[in-house]
């Protein structure tokens, strides 16, 4: 777990540096080697650390826009989810998803930029293990902006009147974007959500790893055993800006100070050293960790960009061709798809796809 967190901070701490590149002194989102948004967890690693711990391959994870840390938990592939963030065809989604639409069927792992959007996929996943018999089971990502989320409330629902294998983790960090919590619901906690649902519902109260450890195992061995779902909270700290280039003026400077001091893995690694784990042992998994990440970085900026003719491709199913459908896409046109999809239609060539 240490290993893993301490992979995910320096991961961000690279891409922070990698995203600033030629986006000064104005900053112009989409200059430089990562185009875009990004949004970075620094602070939220004992969240995902604490849950994916207990977690196999088989079992899907759904994560925010604010995903890194989950990802690497997961066990996403780090070179390719790289490439991803920097646009590169050989990333998770050939470049076209960015850091927010990370995919990854190889673990199981899906994240997207529409809040609380993963908790009916991972309901739909724990209800897919359930039907197949196995003992596979879903966890679902969302920020404590989310909860009350209509996806995420009927989720709540379905998995508890199916009794489904799957655990929800609200990140408490306590901001949506420059909202404070306080003003976006009347619930003291997140976790409270789960009284209306008959399920157990366990907060967190800080982002101790080793709870998140404990709490996590519970609900995870409950899910396996068919025994239904949970909802958990974790009290997270944002260390940075709601994305990059955020310059906080709505936060107060004591919450970002405090945010900076209640460091998860100065705590972690505290744990440890009381448990009799060495500095050097410490020492060593940092140095492994953040040579995955110059691996993973190097390897990255290396990758060809996408070509241009490729930007429809795996992106539409049976293309509308200038607003019509022209194929129901039933099992009979499977071969006219596969043309379809892997590149654009000659007819298609000349109308700016404005109609797409
Ligand atoms: C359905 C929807 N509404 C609004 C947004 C814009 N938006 C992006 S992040 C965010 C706040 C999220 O806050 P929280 O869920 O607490 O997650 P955090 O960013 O704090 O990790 C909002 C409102 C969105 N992405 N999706
Ligand atoms: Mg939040």
């Amino acid at each position: 777990m240490y290993e893993t967190m301490v992979t995910a901070r320096h991961y961000e701490e690279r891409l922070q540096e990698e995203y600033l590149e030629g986006k000064q002194p104005a900053f112009d989102i989409s200059a430089g080697p990562i185009p875009g948004e990004l949004h970075l967890a620094a602070g939220h690693e004992a969240a995902a650390a604490g849950v994916c711990a207990h977690l196999r391959p088989e079992d899907t994870v759904t994560a925010t826009h604010r995903p890194h840390h989950v990802a690497i938990a997961k066990g996403v592939d780090l070179k390719r989810m790289t490439a991803e963030i920097f646009g590169r065809r050989t990333g998770l989604c050939k470049g076209k998803g960015g850091h927010m639409h990370l995919f990854d069927p190889d673990v199981n792992f899906a994240c997207s930029g529409i809040i609380a959007e993963g908790s009916p996929p991972a309901v739909g996943a724990a209800l897919a293990a359930k039907k197949r018999g196995t003992t596979d089971v879903a966890v679902s990502y969302l920020g404590e902006g989310a909860i009350s989320q209509g996806g995420f409330l009927e989720s709540l629902n379905l998995a508890a009147v199916q009794n489904l294998p799957v655990v929800f983790v609200i990140e408490d960090n306590d901001w949506a974007i420059s909202m404070p919590k306080g003003r976006v619901t009347d619930v003291e906690n997140g976790s409270q959500r789960a009284d209306g649902f008959d399920m157990p519902g366990v907060r967190v109260d800080y982002d101790d790893a080793l709870a998140v450890y404990e709490t996590a195992h519970d609900a995870v061995e409950r899910a396996r055993a068919g025994n239904g779902p949970t909802l958990i909270e974790v009290q997270v700290h944002r260390r940075m800006g709601h994305f990059m280039g955020d310059a906080e003026g709505y936060r107060p400077k004591e919450d970002v100070e405090r945010a900076k001091r209640l460091d998860c893995i100065e705590r972690l690694a505290d744990d440890l050293r009381e448990e009799g784990v060495t500095d050097g042992d410490l020492a060593e998994l940092t140095d492994r960790a953040h040579e995955r990440v110059e691996e993973a970085i190097e390897w990255a900026k290396e990758q060809p960009e996408p070509d241009p003719e490729e930007a429809f491709a795996d992106v539409f199913v049976n293309p509308p061709v200038r607003g019509e459908i022209v194929s129901d896409g039933g099992a009979d046109d499977a071969d006219d798809l596969e043309a379809t999809d892997a590149e654009p239609r000659e007819s298609d060539a000349d109308d700016g796809g404005e109609d797409r």
